[in-house]
């Protein structure tokens, strides 16, 4: 049967502008007549073989998924372009850090850890943060994370790390979490996993969005200049919106509503034209500073506190385009830390150095072909040549009888660049020293920067912290390493560990003398490797804190504020507010009982975005109740209620005006509210300008955290 459809489709594609027929074909571009029916034997009988266009349509569908990333499988990517604003020629020949202003596209791609590709994005994890600079030099990739530090300190312990915290192999559960048993195993034997361990309890590990993340380098790079003199540096990316987290009922909440949330954040920010931005900033360390401070610069495990070492700013990110294909671009591209430009080059730390073998692996078995850099995505706007030929896939058709270096058929062609003039050289570091499989004493110390990060968190930050142990631990069945936990947690700050336990029913067990250390070999373990607690030089940094972060501002721009109305709401308060949302780059949504228009009481018309049945008060900022003359049917929805009750828990601001003040205090959590909670913003008067002022500074303030328990100093 004729398909009417499709040649009205056809009739219109002919007629577009770019007048291009987008005729539909196989892939050897033969045309296709009916794309509806096989080829069959009578019009009730068996398909014939001979359908060589079903066979090509399925064989390819049967083909299309490819394994996904053994760790970060689940992210969101972006293009952009990178901009020099403090050019560092004194410190690096990179060609994209010379020039004031130059610009360098980039593709940003935004991980999470754990989970599978289709897991949800609100897990409590690590987020990845990898930058593909497509320099004029080759393609240099930044391959950091949201946390300054990582889990172990040698690379050959990622492979356990990584078992450990994806499902259990049993039964593949859970998803996308590492409260389990076997992740709490592992790490309660591995003390130097405290630091990071803190960070991942944090609230880093459940951002409120990707555009609202540090990121950072974690290894010690190196930068080298025209004098091939070298520094140490440390690289961070920090966000123009400031750091924010939700809390964690609310990930749970927004992992069932919209597990995409943070992919939907940046798809949707970036769509309208509010392109997220980061500034990027190296602390410079000296090489004479190499050994100054009591860590070690090459232990992946410790930061070095920005009260030490102030980070300067050297340029910013700006990413403005959405991917036109995920597949293509976002799943096909290919990072690797190993991808570096003359000016940049790494250090021994032990977790880079195993890194630069994994990369290229990976994507032999991911991408399944050692030309994966032949993908669009992938590909150098730097021009390629070399001598590697062939291959599954290969792209490039090379010409001539002349694959090898030196040569004199191709007259010597490609030749080698000499590094005066941009060849890649590695820096000349003087190594003299002992084949050894075992680590640096100056890596021995796994609570100094615990305690460090700890005691920079504000109390509500510190009862966060409690609560997640609670949560994860709480999840672990073996009695034995919740214990264990909670012995590594006392050498963290016994108050931390006291209040995990009160929530576990459980006792924190006495310290051992020699804390266990589980990370190196047996014949070292009580011996020179021994795990100590080193003197700090700085002992509190707000840099690490979110909420008291020196990058936050009050700036209200991309949030969501949930308007909540019903049929007689003041058109003139939800306008206001909306006007006056938008001036701040704001957004309000109107959310009622039903889909379509309602009725305002001018008479007007107001469209619905959301039913309270396609969203939820988990993926909004803040919400607004505008006066409305129908105030008994909102008291009187069970929605509303836990609308309102969820925000008020989440510590959001809430806000009445008119008679929708009634909402509020007919809700159950009316009897809760303090009289000083500056979240709750209520006005006798409908939409007046200082009412609408005071929300948005209340919005500014992201979340009221005094409305929880805190559960730190509790007794
Ligand atoms: Fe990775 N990591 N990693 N990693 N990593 C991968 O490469 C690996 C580590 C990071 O958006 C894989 O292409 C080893 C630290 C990011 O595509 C794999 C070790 C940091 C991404 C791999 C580490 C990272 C990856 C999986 C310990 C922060 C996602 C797929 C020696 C500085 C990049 C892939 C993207 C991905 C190996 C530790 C960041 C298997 C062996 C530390 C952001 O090659």
């Amino acid at each position: 049967m004729k398909n009417l459809q499709d040649d009205k489709q056809r009739d219109l594609l002919k007629n577009k502008s770019d007048g291009i027929n987008k005729f539909l074909t196989t892939n050897q571009g033969l045309k296709i007549n009916d794309d509806n029916n096989s080829l069959k034997a009578g019009e009730r009988g068996p398909t014939l073989l001979e359908d060589f266009i079903l066979r090509e349509k399925i064989t390819h569908f049967d083909h299309e998924r490819i394994p996904e990333r053994i760790v970060h499988a689940r992210g969101s990517g972006a293009h952009g372009f990178f901009e020099v604003t403090n050019p560092i020629p004194e410190l690096t020949k990179a060609g994209f850090l010379q020039t004031m202003g130059l610009k360098t596209p980039v593709f940003t791609r935004f991980s999470v850890v754990t989970g599978s590709r289709g897991s949800t994005d609100l897990a409590r994890d690590v987020r990845g943060f990898a930058v593909k600079f497509y320099t004029q030099e080759g393609i240099h990739d930044f391959v950091g994370n949201n946390m300054p530090v990582f889990f172990i300190q040698d690379a050959n312990k990622f492979p356990d790390l990584v078992h450990a915290v994806k499902p259990e192999p049993h039964n593949e559960i859970p998803q996308a979490a590492s409260a389990h048993d076997t992740f709490w195993d592992f790490v309660s034997l591995m003390p130097e996993s405290m630091h990071n361990v803190l960070w991942l309890m944090s609230d880093r590990a459940i951002p409120r969005s990707y555009r609202m993340m540090e990121g950072f380098g974690i290894h010690t790079f190196r930068l080298i200049n025209e004098a091939n003199e070298s520094v140490f540096v440390k690289f961070h990316w920090k966000p123009k919106l400031g750091t924010h987290a939700v809390v964690w009922d609310e990930a749970q909440k927004i992992s069932g509503k919209n597990s995409d949330f943070h992919r939907q954040d940046l798809w949707d920010a970036i769509e309208m034209g509010n392109f997220p931005e980061w500034e990027l900033g190296i602390q410079i360390i000296p090489a004479a500073d190499e050994h100054k401070y009591e860590f070690d610069l090459l232990d992946p495990t410790k930061l070095v506190p920005e009260e030490l070492v102030p980070v300067t700013i050297i340029g910013r990110m700006v990413l403005n385009k959405n991917p036109d294909n995920f597949f293509a671009e976002t799943e096909q591209i290919a990072f690797h830390p190993g991808h570096m430009v003359p000016g940049i080059d790494f250090s021994n730390d032990p977790l880079l150095q195993g890194r630069l073998f994994s990369y290229t692996d990976t994507q032999l078995s991911r991408l399944g072909s050692p030309n994966f850099h032949e993908i669009p995505i992938n590909r150098s706007i730097a021009p390629v040549h070399n001598n590697q030929r062939e291959g599954h896939m290969r792209q490039e058709i090379n010409k001539g009888r002349v694959s090898y270096h030196p040569n004199s058929l191709g007259s010597g062609c490609p030749f080698q660049t000499k590094i005066s003039e941009g060849g890649f050289s590695s820096f000349n570091e003087r190594i003299d020293a002992h084949k050894i499989r075992g680590r640096s004493k100056s890596f021995n110390d796994h609570f100094g920067q615990s305690k460090l990060f700890f005691n920079s968190q504000t109390p509500a930050e510190k009862s966060h912290i409690v609560k997640a142990l609670r949560f994860e631990l709480g999840k672990v069945e073996t009695t034995t390493i919740r214990v264990r936990m909670l012995g590594l947690l006392s050498q963290v700050d016994m108050q931390l560990a006291e209040q995990v336990a009160k929530g576990l029913g459980a006792t924190v067990p006495p310290i051992l003398e020699k804390p266990i250390n589980h990370g190196v070999s047996p014949e070292n373990e009580m011996g020179d490797q021994e795990s100590q607690t080193v003197k700090q030089l700085v002992s509190s940094s707000d840099a690490l804190t979110m909420i008291k972060n020196p990058i936050n501002s009050s700036t209200i721009a991309t949030r969501r504020v949930g308007i909540i109305c019903a049929e007689g709401v003041s058109e003139t308060s939800v306008l206001n507010m909306k006007e006056a949302l938008i001036k701040h780059d704001a957004k309000g949504f109107i959310i009622a009982p039903h889909l379509g228009n309602l009725q305002t009481k001018e008479n007007g018309a107001i469209a619905i975005d959301f039913s309270f049945l396609t969203t939820s008060s988990v993926l909004f900022d803040a919400i607004y109740i505008p006066h409305t003359t129908n105030v008994t049917s909102l008291i009187e929805n069970e929605d509303v209620q836990e609308f309102l009750n969820d925000a008020y828990k989440h510590c959001k601001v809430i806000a009445a005006d008119g008679e929708a003040k009634k909402v509020i205090q007919a809700v159950s959590l009316s009897s809760k509210i303090k009289e000083d909670d500056k979240g709750i913003i209520i006005s006798d008067n409908a939409a007046s300008s200082e009412f609408i002022e005071q929300f948005i500074e209340a919005m500014g303030k992201h979340r009221f955290w005094d409305r929880e328990e805190n559960l730190y100093n509790k007794k």
